[in-house]
């Protein structure tokens, strides 16, 4: 028998590939644990946890805006207990070749993970040597031992449920709360532009098929399981795009009517979908569906975002959800390559012409490994942000503007005649006395998921903290850091739904000629990566104050995350430690512009604001 540990952030990131694999490795007889980073107050008592546990493998479940949390945390465990630590998950699939430069990640799982993890505890378990896995890259004292990744498993039936009781007997308010969540495939054909699913189709080519699916009496038997166990008001699929292969999806609709009362929901796509499939999936309990438009203009979804379905076809397939009363939600991305405010506010009119429940509105960020990605890059028409994403360039200089999309939707799909004024809405003058409406935004999902109020307001209420600000409120904590300083435990346990929130004014450019010397050796090996945790730049960071008022630091350190260095310059998101943000960021402006700032330490380092 060997033992895995799973860790994670906290709840609202109910992790399936984790349940997926623990019911797996568990057929072996191996043991598995999880633990979430919302359980401790003290980086101590996690590192406790892991040495009580005494697993052989800590495992992590990866996507990558967590990473700035996954990173230090594994490099803090790795250290402090010396366990193997393993990380999965689409991060893994995007970014292998950054991820091998994480000091604190021994191996990663690339593709699915059953077989792999289940090779790997066995292999542990017999005490053999395990460096030559498919699917693991492993660390070795040679370097790095990068396996092939084995051909697709069609049989998904083969696999056991997934392990629902890891979390919901631990946590007993995702047991009882309305939705459930299931996934009845893997992958999806299409090839979006700014979407994972593309690299995951290439990572298999040649290895069969990428998109499977289970039987639709694997799925039944599933959700009778999951219903018999736990309380269910909503089925909820978050399959890719549930609608694919027409006959599953009615053999499935049939089956489902026979057999459950319950009202389910899913994301779908709308090039293969029909009539006879949205009054099928109606008669089943259907109740809402989620898509993307992505953006209402259609040579910009067609050319840039690759999404090939024309405004026609969306007017006609959102027509026959109207008809059979399916609810829907659309997705929307904003500040696109080229993306004018015209085109924002075309975007929008389309989007709010169709009458959906719901729009959900992004800011895009580009991750790296993505086509997107390349095409802007290749084009001059990317910005780096972070280090795993870039934003597009402000071509024409407006998206300080449409970035204020996200609560200005909300009051265009009711009033949209408002829309014929949209230049002058969008600014940050009305953003600042309308901002608070797009909270109205999750009054959209409570109805569209049908989730009773008390139980909205209870999860809300006790995941409180993760959903404002983050855990990091509750740290009073340091840690001792790799460089042997104290350290602040915020760092660690920032919430990942803070940290990596770009809407516009909360990312600035702000440091230049920081570490230039850092920058020089990082072009002479092309391979070294610069870590948003580099400890030398924590702590100039952490000496550097700029003047705000009663000469209060304004920069909370815990907040910083995501740094890149692109010419020589540092990027950096912040978050203030005040409130009220958009008059604070004008006084920062001005205060930093008059300072430069020296701090002493491994780097001088010459921090100036540049702009906002
Ligand atoms: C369900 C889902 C969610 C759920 C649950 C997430 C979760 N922890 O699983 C919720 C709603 C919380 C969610 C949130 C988000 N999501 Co999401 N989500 C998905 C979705 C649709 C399905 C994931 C899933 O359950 N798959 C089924 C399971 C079985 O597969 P799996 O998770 O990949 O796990 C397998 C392998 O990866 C591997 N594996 C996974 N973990 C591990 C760990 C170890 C140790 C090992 C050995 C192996 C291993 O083994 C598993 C079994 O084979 C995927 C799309 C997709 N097709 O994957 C997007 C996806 C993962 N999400 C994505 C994104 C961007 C987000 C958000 C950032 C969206 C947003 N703007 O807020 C947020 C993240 C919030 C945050 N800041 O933390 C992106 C991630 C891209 C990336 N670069 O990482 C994806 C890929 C969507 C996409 N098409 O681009 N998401
Ligand atoms: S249809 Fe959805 S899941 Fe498929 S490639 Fe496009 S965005 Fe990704």
């Amino acid at each position: 028998m060997a033992k895995i540990l799973f860790v994670s952030d906290n709840y609202l990131n109910e992790g399936l590939g984790i349940m997926c694999l623990s019911s797996y490795v568990k057929t072996a007889g191996h043991e598995v644990d999880l633990t979430l980073l919302q359980d401790f107050k003290r980086i101590d008592d996690l590192i406790d946890y892991v040495e009580a546990y005494d697993p052989d493998l800590v495992g992590f479940s990866v996507m990558t805006p967590q990473v700035t949390q996954f990173r230090p945390i594994s490099r803090l465990i790795k250290k402090r207990t010396g366990k193997t630590i393993i990380w999965g998950g689409s991060h893994c699939m995007l970014m292998q070749k950054d991820i091998m430069n994480y000091d604190g990640v021994d191996i990663i799982c690339v593709g699915d993970g059953e077989e792999a993890l289940m090779d790997l505890m066995n292999h542990i378990e017999d005490g053999e040597d395990y460096s030559e896995i498919p699917n693991l890259y492993v660390k070795t004292p040679k370097g790095w031992a990068k396996n092939p990744v084995r051909s697709a498993e069609n049989n998904l039936d083969k696999y056991p449920f997934p392990d629902r009781g890891l979390y919901f007997n631990k946590y007993p308010l995702m047991a009882e709360f309305a939705v459930k969540r299931f996934v009845t495939s893997r992958g999806c054909p299409y090839k979006c532009s700014y979407c994972f699913e593309p690299s995951y189709f290439k990572m298999y080519k040649g290895r069969g098929k990428a998109f499977r699916r289970h039987s639709t009496e694997y799925v039944i038997s599933e959700i009778k399981d999951v219903i018999e166990k736990y309380p269910t008001r909503r089925v909820n699929f978050a399959d890719d795009t549930f609608n694919i292969d027409k006959k599953w999806v009615k053999e499935f609709c049939e089956k489902y009517k026979k057999n459950f009362d319950v009202n389910w929901s899913c994301n779908i796509e709308l090039t293969s979908i029909d009539e006879d499939i949205v009054q099928s999936m109606a008669d089943s309990g259907c109740r809402g569906c989620v898509f993307g438009l992505e953006s209402g203009v259609e040579s910009i979804r067609m050319n840039v975002l690759n999404k090939k379905i024309t405004n026609a076809r969306y007017i006609e397939a959102t027509n026959w959800l109207k008809k059979h009363n399916l609810k829907f939600f659309m997705n929307l991305m904003f500040c696109l390559p080229k993306e004018s405010l015209d085109d924002a506010i075309e975007s929008l009119r389309f989007a709010i012409q169709l009458k959906s429940n719901g729009i959900r509105v992004n800011i895009l960020k580009m991750y790296k490994g993505t086509e997107i990605t390349n095409y802007a890059n290749a084009n001059g028409l990317s910005e780096g942000i972070g280090e795993f994403t870039y934003k597009a360039k402000d071509f024409y200089g407006e998206f300080h503007r449409i970035a204020n999309v996200a609560w200005a939707t909300i009051l265009f799909q009711h009033f949209p005649f408002l829309l014929r004024w949209g230049r002058t809405i969008l600014t940050k003058k009305f953003g600042k006395v309308l901002g608070p409406i797009h909270l109205l935004l999750h009054w959209q999902d409570i109805k569209f998921y049908d989730i009773p109020l008390w139980q909205a307001w209870k999860f809300f209420w006790n995941s409180r903290d993760i959903f404002i600000g983050g855990l990091a409120k509750a740290q009073k904590d340091t840690y001792i850091g790799d460089d042997g300083t104290f350290r602040d435990s915020k760092e660690l346990f920032a919430s990942p739904l803070g940290v990596v929130d770009w809407s516009g004014n909360k990312t600035n450019k702000i440091f230049k000629n920081l570490n230039k010397e850092r920058y020089k050796k990082l072009n002479e090996n092309s391979d070294a990566h610069f870590s948003s945790m580099e400890p030398e730049i924590l702590n100039a960071l952490r000496r550097v104050k700029i003047p705000y008022k009663n000469g209060k630091n304004i920069i909370d350190l815990g907040m910083v995350s995501n740094i890149d260095m692109v010419d020589g310059s540092v990027t950096f998101t912040i978050k203030t430690n005040f409130s009220g943000e958009v008059l604070q960021w004008s006084s920062l402006k001005k205060d930093a512009e008059k300072s430069v700032l020296d701090v002493d330490g491994v780097f001088k380092v010459t921090a100036k604001l540049l702009s906002i």
